[in-house]
């Protein structure tokens, strides 16, 4: 498995080389490094045996049949875009490591009595429209209409995107599979945090996923001369913005496992001497126990409305996701945890603050993941890293799964 491992390693590099941005690594909905991406992963696919096609959400899809004719299949994948400047094994370890297991199963002469589908998921960070999982809730004919008019930053919906994807027209994936005829579906993916580092283990199992709320704040005050307004005259839309952001921090801090982010921010019209008249940010909300989330934000909601009123500004408050927290399916996740004993000798279950892929499959197929220790815990960032080392134990619990403890009858 090391030579399977360095393998992969070096498939990570390369596919982390794809970018819209040059100098960082940045793959945002449907760009042009996304579909560059979803060409060499193709690649890959078709040399471990897979049939491959590309959906009309932009999903890359490999289907590798069993040797006997069955409609049971097992799902695995995760997602080839990124966040701005990322690391390059969020998302692409899990579309990558089972593309090289399966190679190696095919170079064994090894064939599994189900079939196998590895989904390259084409959007689910929410970098371009601030919606994440557009990817797998089209894979899964889940995609909702009414997100379809979010826009970018330079006004494309998400329609017109798809549209220009697709040649002009756009008619939303259905999911292929019925539901009965799914075994599960896996997601290998880094931890993103400092769990396994600390425990000393290079892989460990999921129950659970946190719960997220997505929104956009847009501010309106009045922009103004910088050097002759007084003070207490202004309605400055940034300040407003900072002051929000900081209650948003102070409640999070102050209420156990909630976490509150403003990621990304804009100020209008963003000169030195002028007061901020318009700022738009967003807001990202999480918690294992959607009860906290939701009173967290209203308590943010009733935050914000009262800094507006105080300095006289207009507030919009738009819900961009709300996605609940998911429970990994029991027995795949125990089946799995049984791979992780047989390789590792010890099996940790880890509750997932970040989101993911298997969020959205949880709500149609059983669904769990696999999380590999990443240094630091370090993610979202160019300096993320998974040791060649851990990646060949995950190869091996994964192998171990494919052959051993994947169910092949479904639920
Ligand atoms: O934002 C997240 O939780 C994940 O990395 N998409
Ligand atoms: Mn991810
Ligand atoms: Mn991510």
């Amino acid at each position: 498995m090391v030579a399977d491992a360095q393998r992969l390693a070096r498939m990570l590099g390369e596919l982390g080389r794809v970018t819209d941005e040059p100098g960082q690594l940045t793959r945002t909905f449907l760009s042009p490094a996304m579909q560059r991406a979803n060409t060499l992963v193709a690649t890959w696919m078709n040399t471990a045996g897979l049939a491959t096609r590309v959906d009309t959400a932009g999903n890359l899809i490999g289907t590798l049949p069993a040797p006997v004719p069955t409609r049971r299949t097992l799902l695995l994948g995760s997602h080839l875009d990124t966040v701005r400047d990322a690391g390059k094994f969020d998302g692409a370890l899990g579309v990558l490591l089972p593309i090289v297991a399966l190679a190696t199963l095919r170079r064994r002469g090894i064939s599994l009595p189900y079939n196998v589908e590895v989904v390259g998921f084409s959007e689910e960070e929410g970098v371009r429209f601030a919606r994440a999982y557009l990817g797998s809730e089209g894979y899964t004919g889940r995609l909702p209409a009414a997100a379809l008019t979010l826009r970018d930053a330079s006004g494309v919906t998400i329609k017109d995107a798809l549209r220009a994807f697709n040649g002009g027209t756009f008619a939303a994936p259905v999911f292929a599979h019925q539901r009965g005829d799914v075994l599960g579906y896996v997601e290998v993916h880094l931890e993103q945090g400092p769990v396994l580092e600390n425990e000393g283990l290079a892989v460990g199992v999921v129950s659970g996923i946190a719960g997220q709320s997505r929104f956009t704040l847009r501010w309106v005050g009045r922009a103004g001369h910088a050097g002759t307004t007084p003070m207490k005259l202004r309605r400055d839309a940034l300040a407003a913005a900072a002051e929000f952001t900081l209650a948003a921090e102070s409640l999070a801090r102050k209420t156990a496992g909630l976490v509150a982010t403003v990621g990304m921010m804009a100020v209008e019209p963003g000169a030195a001497n002028v007061i901020p008249g318009e700022v738009r940010h967003t807001l990202d909300v999480r918690h294992a126990r959607d009860a906290v989330r939701r009173a967290a934000v209203a308590t943010l909601q009733r935050t914000a409305s009262r800094i507006a009123q105080t300095r006289g500004l207009k507030l919009t408050w738009q819900k961009s996701q709300d996605h609940a927290a998911a429970v990994c399916d029991a027995a795949l996740t125990r089946a799995l945890g049984r791979s992780v004993r047989a390789v590792q000798g010890r099996e940790l279950s880890l509750v997932s603050g970040a989101g993911h892929d298997a969020v959205v499959l949880s709500a149609c197929v059983p669904a769990t993941m696999l999380f590999v220790r990443c240094r630091e815990g370090l993610s979202h960032h160019p300096r993320e890293y998974v040791a060649t080392s851990d990646l060949a134990v995950a190869l091996r619990v994964v192998d171990d799964f494919l052959m051993t403890q994947a169910p092949v009858s479904a639920p």
